[in-house]
């Protein structure tokens, strides 16, 4: 492959829906050029960028994949990104890494949940669109129904380029209406070969509506063009594709085009489209306005090659026998294989052997890449998702992806003690691939969580960790770290006496028990006077309560918030020592805190649940059934249209309630609501709750004692 510079490099993340289109198109588009030499099938599992086990098994793309086509002296990188939202992470990834993007529409089944939401991200980072009907040869295939419901449920500011010849079975051509040309395609030909003639009469009408349109929104845009239409001016076809490159950059137009990706039918024109009209590498540098850091002082960073390296590790994959393969997009400067660059946010030095772009899995040697373009490196020692790659003078960091939230979280077991350190080195390296997978220990509880974006991306992981690290781990519902706490006051005696042959124990002390504030965790005061206990056995008392704490007394969890005063006691001279008036403390608690009306406490989270208008009903009504405490609801701003009508909900919920929420929520809504939580704090859990907890927690100790 030849060099390119950033002037001559297309960055497009292709986004949709689930099972829009978008991974047959990225191969049709690199086929059609001739970058790629196999027209692959998602159906076969031969498609260039679904090609991990996991997506061939389940038919659908898990992890963003890196394709490219050379066209018109341009390279175009096409980031083909998921469309569930169970891998969202990537979406946003394949987003960040890109200038624009390329919407995909299904032809039959329209706008769909995850057109929305990729839409709406694309949005977010003021990036140019471009709709891409596909399946245009798919039975029940309307250009117009899809047509009409972008204008309707994304923006009013989408206007068709390409329309087609017939739709489904008769689909046969598409009329261009920025040339003016039909293309019809040759019968048979599977490799898009197709035949360039004058509009053919039968669809002259349709052309001529769609065209009068084009003009006067492309008009519309631009003053002196408006001028000229209205004057009746000739507007040439350079004219308008100027002024619509202009206007999808302030993202006032949104062009439309169609095709059949499993006929390669007009799939030249988007590839023709994207070299003209979407941004080169450098071309959105004044809308993204990119900082880094270096050190502690901000950098700009400019899209020029002679500028330091600096390049965005946007997508970590590891591969069977090549390891961990990352995806970078140089953000400025340049690099060569073999260089030695830095990972600033690590303090690691790494050497890029094998710099390479890829096509689907495959990877070609690149000796050089320059500002704007993306390439990939393998078995990088330690730079992950997220990390900048820079160089040793200039440590740059640059903003990381704003990932989306963990909404899932589950407990992950190992099948045997044997497994547990292979499964903790696994999750390990799984969080390193995807950081919207991650996982933590609950000290409390005893488990490890994973947490995710749903159901499907924790199985999909756990499928990943089977096949990469040979671990069959087992996910279950996570235990909830209740704690408890004390109500009233008390006092009472701890005493230790023990004497059998030998020396002696003995350990005596007096306490005080008082409540104190929530999340106020445990408080000591040494109020002996005149030598009751000698100063050096005092901390072990403090020690000896604070064990007891930790198995509570009403079902085994951690009793916080309250304060201990130690007020009297008694030693032997010969007898005492450190570990009698442990226990001395052990027994103190166990006679005093039970008289402290003790109560559970429940931990709970704070959510924010987003949704369309049309199911608050239902969603508040479900929330109050989790025994939520709604905090307010508002409407949601608006985004160029694309947020109008949704809500935002605040609510306080019991974690014991929120179990799987997330799967609840999206079929409560056809998938379009999200939420985010995140933990507020304890709360006195109700009676029958509390009462419940109990109950099975003095099951569980009967089943360990008969077990036993
Ligand atoms: N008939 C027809 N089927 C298509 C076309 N494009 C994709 N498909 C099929 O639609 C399904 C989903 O396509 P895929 O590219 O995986 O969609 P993605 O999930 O958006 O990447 C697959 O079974 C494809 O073979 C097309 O142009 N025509
Ligand atoms: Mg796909």
């Amino acid at each position: 492959m030849r060099e390119y510079h950033g002037a001559d490099i297309r960055n497009i993340a292709v986004v949709g829906h689930g099972a829009s289109g978008k991974t047959s198109l990225v191969d049709a588009l690199a086929f059609v050029s001739g970058s790629s030499k196999r027209h692959g099938s998602v159906k076969d599992g031969t498609a260039l960028t679904d090609y991990s086990a996991e997506e061939i098994d389940r038919g659908f793309s898990i992890n963003l994949g890196c394709a490219h086509a050379e066209w018109m002296d341009a390279k175009i990188n096409l980031i083909d990104t998921p469309g569930f939202l169970d891998f969202q992470g990537d979406a946003v990834a394949g987003v960040s890494a890109g200038d624009g993007a390329l919407c995909v529409v299904n032809a039959n089944s329209g706008v769909e949940v995850g057109t929305e939401r990729e839409f709406r991200e694309a949005v977010r980072r003021k990036d140019p669109v471009l709709f891409v009907v596909s399946m245009m040869d798919k039975e029940h295939a309307d250009f117009d129904r899809a047509y009409d419901q972008i204008k309707h449920k994304l923006t009013a500011k989408v206007i068709p380029v390409q329309i087609p010849a017939g739709s489904g079975p008769a689909f046969h051509g598409v009329l261009n209406l920025f040339s003016r040309k039909a293309h019809i395609y040759k019968k048979g030909s599977k490799l898009g070969q197709y035949d360039e003639t004058d509009v053919p009469a039968e669809h002259q009408a349709t052309f001529d509506k769609y065209y009068q349109e084009l003009i006067e929104t492309v008009a519309a845009t631009d003053d002196s063009l408006l001028e000229r239409y209205l004057e009746g001016g000739e507007i040439s076809r350079d004219d308008v594709t100027k002024a619509m490159k202009e206007a999808m950059k302030r993202m006032e137009l949104f062009p439309l085009f169609c095709v059949s990706s499993e006929l390669n039918m007009g799939v030249q024109a988007v590839l023709s489209t994207i070299v003209e009209l979407m941004p080169n590498a450098y071309d959105m540098e004044e809308v993204h306005g990119f900082r880094g850091a270096e050190g502690d002082h901000t950098v700009e960073i400019h899209a020029r090659d002679d500028a330091p390296f600096a390049a965005l590790v946007f997508k970590t994959i590891s591969e069977p026998h090549v390891g961990d393969v990352s995806y970078f997009r140089i953000f400025s400067g340049t690099v060569s294989n073999g260089d030695e660059v830095y990972t600033a946010t690590r303090g690691s030095a790494e050497k890029l052997n094998h710099l390479s772009v890829s096509q689907g899995k495959d990877r070609t040697e690149a000796p050089r890449l320059f500002a704007g373009d993306i390439g990939c490196v393998a078995k990088l020692r330690n730079t992950h998702t997220n990390d900048t790659l820079s160089t040793k003078d200039h440590p740059v960091r640059l903003p990381q992806i704003d990932l989306p939230e963990s909404l899932v979280q589950l407990a992950v077991h190992a099948p045997n003690r044997a497994d547990e350190e292979k499964l903790q080195a696994g999750l390990h390296k799984l969080h390193d691939e995807d950081p919207t997978f991650q996982m933590h220990y609950n000290a409390e509880t005893h488990e490890t969580i994973v947490s995710g974006m749903g159901e499907r991306h924790l199985e999909v992981t756990m499928a990943k960790l089977r096949r990469k690290f040979g671990v069959t781990a087992e996910l279950t519902k996570p235990r909830i770290a209740y704690r408890e706490t004390l109500k009233g006051r008390g006092d009472g005696q701890g005493r230790h006496k023990k004497q059998s042959g030998g020396r002696g124990q003995f350990g005596d002390c007096w306490v005080r028990f008082a409540p104190l504030p929530r999340g106020s965790g445990y408080k000591f005061e040494d109020q002996i006077v005149g030598g009751a206990i000698p100063r050096g056995f005092i901390p072990a008392v403090d020690r000896g309560i604070q064990e007891a704490a930790q198995r509570g007394v009403l079902a085994g969890f951690p009793l916080v918030d309250f304060k201990v005063e130690l007020y009297d006691g008694s030693y032997h001279t010969v007898d005492s020592n450190e570990q009698s008036f442990k226990m001395a403390g052990i027994l103190a608690f166990k006679a005093v805190a039970s008289k402290c009306r003790p109560v559970l406490l429940e931990p709970l989270d704070e959510i924010e649940v987003l949704l369309p208008d049309e199911y608050m009903g239902d969603v508040l009504g479900d929330l109050s059934g989790r025994r939520g405490q709604i905090l307010g609801t508002e409407s949601v701003e608006e985004i160029d249209g694309a947020m109008s009508g949704y809500t935002r909900i605040r609510a306080i919920i019991p974690e014991a309630e929120l179990h799987l929420y997330a799967s609840t929520l999206q079929s409560m809504t056809q998938g379009r609501a999200t939420f985010i939580r995140k933990f507020k704090g304890y709360e006195e859990a109700p009676h029958e709750v509390a009462q419940k907890v109990i109950t099975e927690h003095a099951k569980e100790k009967e089943e360990e004692l008969v077990g036993a």
